[in-house]
């Protein structure tokens, strides 16, 4: 028998969803880098560039395209809205079709939108302790409609890919406004 050191763990999660630690990377969108996505492009254009939409905190142990790792990540959805339409991500598809997330509610209320290719579209609702589980083939956009900050845990494989140019070009077929202080998800016609 012999004995060894026990290690720490080489990164926290706190309550808030917030991650310290080893290979712990902080992203930020700004307003300006969503241009395109919000419908309202007159609102859009009138609000400060450098508003802060979301922000992400995550866990690369391996490089991204390395098959069979993970990834972990925390977002931050802050409150607010383009228009009448609430702020939210960017959106993706992975790059490798068939991968699958998985999305967790932490903190504040709001909306994963899952699309498939078809343009077929539904909404879950996400609350504290809410479980999403992504399929492939799905991209992922998340709404927030409350008025506190939406927090989202996450966990994909590390050779998924963002595919955000479909998004790009084709968009969601779904919006989630504010009508008289409440979300309503308006799908375009077929969808
Ligand atoms: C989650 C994960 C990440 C993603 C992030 C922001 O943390 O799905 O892979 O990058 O949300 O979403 P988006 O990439 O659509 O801006
Ligand atoms: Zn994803």
């Amino acid at each position: 028998m012999y004995q060894i050191m026990v290690e720490q763990a080489k990164a926290v999660v706190n309550a808030g969803g917030g991650i310290r630690g080893e290979k712990v990377s902080h992203g930020i969108k700004y307003l300006e880098q969503l241009q395109g996505v919000f419908e309202d492009r007159e609102a859009f254009g009138a609000m400060d560039p450098k508003t802060l939409v979301y922000e992400v905190d995550s866990q690369a142990m391996v490089s991204e395209g390395t098959a069979g790792g993970l990834f972990f990540g925390t977002s931050y959805i802050h409150p607010g809205q383009v228009g009448n339409e609430y702020f939210m991500t960017k959106g993706h598809y992975h790059n490798r079709r068939e991968s699958a997330e998985y999305y967790w509610g932490i903190e504040g209320s709001g909306l994963l939108l899952l699309m498939e290719e078809s343009g077929s579209i539904r909404a879950e609702q996400v609350i504290p302790g809410s479980l999403h589980y992504i399929p492939g083939n799905t991209s992922h956009r998340l709404v927030n409609t409350g008025t506190t900050v939406l927090t989202v845990g996450a966990c994909w494989p590390s050779d998924a890919g963002h595919d955000y140019k479909s998004i790009e070009e084709n968009g969601f077929t779904a919006r989630v406004v504010n009508v008289d202080g409440k979300p309503v998800v308006l799908c375009k016609e077929g969808s």
